[in-house]
């Protein structure tokens, strides 16, 4: 009989929630809501059904089939591959193939390929699960690198739960808060922190399908999880933005938070928002705290079991001063278990002394608080809180049969943070006229919505240095 503090879930556990411990909203998405005993009834009859698989796809809609597919699946043990419901052919080709999913748990793509195993809303079940041990992979989730198609990080569920309970430190969440965010449920922000987080401390959930600033400003909740674009919308509709003032705590991630932003956020609510940083591979490392200082522009102090350095690109310390910057490497509970088949990959990922390289450059004061200043590279690309690698997108857009050259860069973007435009050089008897639309409708296709570009620039040639190396930083300035 599982029990207690170790239970991934704490809040389904059942021997509790048989002796009354039930809510009648635990979860709500798109306005249907499931209780606690109903949600752990209908994930257990999922947990049932999909007990003999190893790893399962789950196609990652906002919706309760999701919520149970995702929770019944934990409950039995089985790995989750949340895929990105707007993935195109290849990308979910690659994602299929690279996890050695088994099944599909609840709804599939057209043509995936793979048996389906159904999720029922109205199926219940009361069986009980003993809980699997902490290194067991809850999830592999797909993420961008600079090169290649997106690798899977294995994130078990010790890291979870570690990952969880340091950020309930430093926000106080508890029961008593009711999660709100409308984020997509296949990355750790809005699934492993905005699902998991909620079923861990018992605070009703309500997703708002998306993130719009209506949405938020009529759910009522006392703690808002949003990317940086769902809050520069926010505040660019005062009336929804004032209808938060009445929470608790807004909390900003995923990308960096503009100053501006925070400034209008905090006259318009009240409230200076909480933010925090992480990555796929580490969950979230560095955060402002619900009791302690909240200043724009840095994202705070390393949570509970998190440590934290600087490096330069010799492997040298760089001193805690607030302004010199390095490279961030981090060690801590929450980090992740490596790339899926990737050992040369997830080596290269860490330090021989055990640390974690980020790939991010910060500076540290002589407080500990942490300003995050940008990628290493030019190609790791932030839009609208979505990782999107330059090599993925120029691959695709290689492969349509107009298209001599490409390269791809993140341009600053009011909305997005970044938004993507593409250099694209034509083949010499290529016609161009409707090619741009092509090319974003190919990679849209292809790989997913979110990675299409916005901008696609037609060019004679693309800047290169001596090496034939693409100059990006050259190509963003020129844009
Ligand atoms: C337009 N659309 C197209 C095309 N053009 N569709 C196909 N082909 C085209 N050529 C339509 C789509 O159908 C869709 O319509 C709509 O455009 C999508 O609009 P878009 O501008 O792409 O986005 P948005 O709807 O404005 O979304 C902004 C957003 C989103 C809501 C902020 O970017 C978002 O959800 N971001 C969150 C990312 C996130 O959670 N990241 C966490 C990872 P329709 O809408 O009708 O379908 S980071 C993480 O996990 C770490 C640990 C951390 O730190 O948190
Ligand atoms: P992902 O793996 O999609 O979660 O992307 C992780 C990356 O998002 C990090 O390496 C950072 O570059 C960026 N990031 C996440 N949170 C923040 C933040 N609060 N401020 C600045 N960048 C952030």
């Amino acid at each position: 009989m599982p029990s207690g503090p170790s239970l991934l879930l704490s809040s389904l556990n059942p021997a509790a929630v048989a002796a009354g411990a039930d809510i009648p909203d635990a979860v709500t998405i798109d306005g249907v809501t499931l209780s606690r005993s109903d949600l752990l009834g209908a994930a257990t009859s999922v947990a049932e059904r999909v007990a003999r698989a190893e790893r399962v796809a789950v196609l990652a809609r906002p919706n309760l089939r999701t919520v149970l597919a995702v929770v019944g699946s934990l409950i039995a043990g089985v790995t989750v591959v949340p895929v990105p419901p707007d993935s195109g052919a290849a990308e979910l080709a690659h994602i299929l193939a690279d996890s050695g999913a088994h099944a599909w748990l609840g709804e599939a793509p057209e043509g995936a390929g793979l048996p389906v195993i159904p999720v029922r809303l109205h199926a219940r079940s009361w069986h009980t699960y003993p809980e699997p041990p902490a290194r067991t992979p809850a999830f592999v989730l797909y993420t961008s690198g600079t090169t290649g198609p997106p690798k899977g990080v294995v994130l078990t569920r010790g890291a979870i739960a570690a990952g969880l309970d340091a950020l309930a430190e430093a926000w106080d969440w508890t029961s008593k808060d009711t999660l709100v965010h409308g984020l997509p449920l296949f990355h750790v922000h809005g699934l492993v922190l905005g699902v998991l987080g909620a079923l861990r401390f018992g605070s009703p959930l309500v997703h708002t399908g998306k993130p719009t600033p209506q949405a938020y400003a009529e759910a009522e909740g006392t703690l808002y999880f949003g990317v940086p674009t769902v809050w520069s919308r926010i505040v660019e509709d005062e009336a929804a933005a004032k209808a938060l003032s009445g929470a608790r705590l807004l909390v900003s991630g995923s990308a960096p938070l503009p100053v501006p932003v925070f400034e209008r956020l905090r006259e318009l609510t009240g409230h200076a928002p909480v933010e925090r940083y992480g990555m796929s591979e580490t969950m979230i490392t560095l955060s402002t705290r619900a009791d302690g200082e909240r200043r724009p522009g840095w994202v705070g102090l390393p949570v509970r079991g998190v440590e934290t350095r600087l490096r330069d690109e010799t492997g040298a310390p760089v001193p805690h001063d607030g302004e010199s910057i390095g490279g961030l490497q981090v060690r801590g509970p929450m980090l992740f278990a490596g790339y899926l088949g990737r050992p040369e990959a997830t080596a290269d990922s860490w330090t021989e002394d055990g640390w974690f390289k980020t790939g991010d450059v910060a500076a540290i004061d002589a407080e500990g608080f942490h300003r995050i200043v940008g990628r290493e590279s030019v190609d790791l690309i932030k839009s609208g809180g979505f990782r999107v690698g330059a090599g993925e997108v120029e691959t695709a857009l290689l492969g349509h049969p107009a298209v001599a050259e490409a390269a791809v860069v993140g341009m600053p973007d009011d909305d997005l943070g970044q938004r993507i435009v593409a250099f694209v050089v034509p083949r010499a008897d290529a016609d161009t006229a409707a090619l741009p639309e092509e090319l974003i409708d190919l990679v849209a296709g292809q790989l997913s919505v979110h990675k299409r570009p916005r901008e696609v620039r037609i060019v004679s040639s693309l800047p290169r240095n001596a090496m034939g190396k693409v100059q990006k930083k050259v190509l963003a300035a020129e844009a």
